[in-house]
């Protein structure tokens, strides 16, 4: 290792490393060799000061977990060069998502120590208002986007940040944190290699500290350094020593700079160590000694310290002054933090916090006025109603043209919309809705992604935390998994945790019928129904698909919307023209009657049509729930008072399908009005066949007509 960066250029070849025996690269040390360049003294200074102050907030930090007052920590000492230089190399208008032993970025960043320490300790006055741990928090204010504790997902809201000032045409550079460990995972691969089709200014910094956990990088990865992968994603890839300040700081600045004027990503590997435990309970006794001491050597604060030294820069006097300033300040920022108040639990803010506040003002089709949503005497035209006073003003659409179309309208409604999937651009998307869509509104705006839903559905949270509107369309609702992690954990919890929208919106071609086998057929809505923080739509019928979509791209909170493939080409309904917006969590009573009620939504609605068809004797309410999350608990419950006996019936397979929590709510909440168990109607309970035969027996439909006629005679 030389003690210059090291460039690697794409156009160099790659040598094999694979074969080589390989220990933690201490086996070939560096010396530290600062290079101050043209800075001044009080620059030099002010470094040194940013670096020490995050030693002493950790030093300060490991009495009080000896004392145990406070519980967990993750050390970040010994690798303090990072995270000072690499900030202090960034704008402080540019965003920087660092990981959890990157204190010296929250204090580069100016942070009060009080605020930090309040996070940590759970208190109401922390960032998350004691609802996460550690840095695991964002602040607009800073500009910081904190990690969840999952490591990798950090990388692709990198890009949809990158992305977001590309498009405003806004000259910045964005910072993204990874360890070595956290290379392994898909989001590494994923988010480079988005940002690298695409241009973005992103830099994705390595912390190589040696150890993930216990695992030691020989058996972490099996390249000689990581750097060398940014070969393989076509991008320019830096290796510098991570416990040099200036080398840190000249780097990135330098790096950060070229990408300000010439978008494109650059990964730089930051070789550190790590000096303590994983976190302090976990200990160091799986690391070699001869390793912590040969990196104590490299230590970043007292090297740094020695070479000002050097320069005349610092003298006994003023490291004691300086100590014994931040000393004083650590003990009373900490000790203040400490008799802050503890959060008092309120379920009913707890519950209003998962959600970014948004009144949903409905809008009526032309020549309608906006409805309030709230007043009980009011509501949208049904589509009766709809088309004998607007019929001028409306088509035939099928139920895939009106999703075209409202989704046509809210491209012009937010100009700062952006859509993003695979293959949606010039071939128009695997069901052809966004066809068109480039030459209308440009491909910066419809833009192909690469296949890697992680990292696109992570894009557009770096897209909505930074001032745009996204919207992901799954190539087909089963390839969610591969963006599972993105949509759980951090566009569902984001608000909560510290108050951000996730202003995302993720359509999804769900649905069986069409025998295309248990990967392109499943319904998967329960999975996200269960996910607070979530809204959940799935339209019936064209007249909601457009509104409801309409409606999801305004809300600011995350919405998954289920639109059924099977009904795509097959269902033709009325229209209206122009925008309008369905009220999200409010039901249609499709039919009134006394006999039973059948609640249902997707292609549910359209078996129980068909069967009241053929049965027009049988008087059934009929509910059509349009939304799962929130769900229309009071027209439910109006339907069961009237009806007595209650048919849940849906596509999705019987055990834990959405259906039950009807279920048990009614059972709960309605059940003096019971004449009957409340039963379901699902599909069963495998994977979906493929072929016509087992497919039609897997759907509930299959079993529609006895469920039926068992709650008749009941
Ligand atoms: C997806 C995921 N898997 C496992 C973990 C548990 N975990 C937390 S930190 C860690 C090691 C991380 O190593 P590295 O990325 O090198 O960062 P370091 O802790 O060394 O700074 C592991 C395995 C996690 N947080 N997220």
């Amino acid at each position: 290792m030389k003690n210059k960066p090291m460039m690697v250029s794409p156009s160099v070849k790659n040598k094999s490393y694979i074969n080589e025996k390989r220990i933690v690269y201490i086996s070939n040390p560096f010396n530290m060799h600062f290079d101050r360049k043209d800075k001044n003294d009080t620059t030099l200074l002010n470094l040194y000061k940013q670096l020490l102050y995050p030693r002493m907030i950790e030093e300060k930090m490991l009495i009080l977990l000896r004392q145990g007052r406070i519980g967990k920590w993750f050390s970040g000492i010994g690798q303090e060069a990072i995270a000072v230089g690499s900030t202090l190399a960034m704008n402080s208008t540019e965003y920087i998502l660092p990981m959890h032993r990157n204190l010296g970025v929250f204090t580069a960043r100016h942070i009060p120590l009080r605020k930090l320490m309040a996070q940590w300790q759970g208190k109401v006055t922390g960032f998350t208002k004691g609802r996460d741990r550690s840095f695991h928090f964002g602040t607009q204010e800073h500009k910081i986007i904190g990690m969840i504790s999952h490591l990798g997902p950090q990388m692709a809201l990198a890009d949809g940040i990158a992305l977001a000032d590309l498009l405003a045409g806004n000259p910045a550079a964005t910072l993204v944190f990874t360890g070595e460990g956290g290379t392994s995972e898909g989001d590494f691969h994923e988010a480079i290699n988005v940002a690298s089709v695409w241009n973005l200014p992103v830099i994705f910094l390595i912390e190589n500290n040696g150890y993930g956990l216990s695992t030691p990088i020989s058996e972490q990865y099996n390249c000689k350094y990581l750097v060398d992968r940014a070969l393989g994603y076509g991008i320019e890839g830096i290796q510098v020593d991570g416990n040099n300040i200036l080398e840190v700081l000249d780097t990135i600045s330098a790096v950060a700079e070229k990408m300000r004027n010439d978008p494109k990503p650059v990964l730089i590997e930051c070789l550190t160590f790590r000096m303590r435990g994983h976190e302090e309970a976990s200990g160091t006794k799986y690391v070699p000694q001869e390793l912590l001491e040969a990196w104590a050597k490299k230590d970043p604060v007292k090297n740094f310290e020695a070479y000002l030294f050097e320069q005349d820069i610092l003298s006994d006097t003023l490291v004691t002054e300086l100590k014994t300033k931040f000393k004083r300040e650590i003990e009373e920022e900490i000790e203040s933090a400490f008799s802050d108040p503890e959060p008092v639990a309120d379920p009913q803010a707890e519950l209003a916090d998962m959600y970014a506040p948004f009144h949903q003002q409905v809008i009526a089709p032309a020549h309608q006025k906006p409805v309030d949503q709230n007043p009980s005497n009011q509501s949208l035209p049904d589509r009766d109603s709809f088309n004998q006073n607007f019929s001028n003003q409306s088509r035939e659409l099928r139920y895939l043209d009106a999703i075209s179309d409202g989704l046509r309208i809210a491209m012009t409604e937010h100009p700062n919309l952006v859509l993003m999937g695979q293959d949606i651009a010039d071939y128009g998307g695997a069901f052809k809705i966004t066809a068109g869509f480039t030459e209308a509104f440009g491909k910066h705006r419809v833009r192909n992604t690469p296949i890697c839903e992680s990292a696109i559905v992570g894009a557009g949270l770096g897209l909505s935390i930074n001032g745009y509107k996204a919207l992901v369309e799954m190539q087909f609702a089963d390839f969610v998994t591969c963006g599972f992690n993105q949509i759980v954990n951090n566009l569902a919890k984001t608000h909560y945790r510290w108050g951000e929208k996730a202003d995302v919106v993720i359509r999804m071609p769900t649905g069986a019928g069409t025998g295309a086998g248990p990967f392109h057929s499943q319904s998967n809505e329960a999975w996200f129904t269960k996910t607070p923080g979530l809204k959940v739509v799935y339209p019936a019928f064209p007249y909601d698909a457009k509104g409801l979509l309409l409606a999801a791209i305004e809300d600011p909170n995350p919405v998954i919307y289920f639109e059924h493939k099977y009904l795509y080409r097959s269902l033709i309904g009325q229209v209206p023209e122009g925008l309008y917006t369905v009220e999200i969590g409010k039901a249609n009573v499709l039919k009134e009657g006394t006999e039973l009620s059948i609640i249902t939504y997707g292609l549910g609605v359209h078996w129980a049509l068909a069967y009241l068809d053929k049965h027009p004797e049988l008087a059934v309410t009929l509910i059509d729930l349009c939304s799962l999350q929130p769900w229309d608990k009071e027209t439910v419950a109006a339907a069961v008072k009237k009806t007595g006996k209650v048919l849940v019936l849906h596509e999705d397979t019987l055990g834990s399908g959405f259906g039950a929590e009807i279920a048990a709510w009614i059972a709960e909440y309605c059940f003096e009005h019971l004449d009957a168990p409340v039963m379901r109607c699902g599909s069963l309970d495998t994977a979906i066949p493929m072929s016509k035969p087992l497919e039609e027996s897997f759907l509930a439909k299959s079993r529609l007509a006895e469920t039926i006629e068992k709650l008749k005679a009941y």
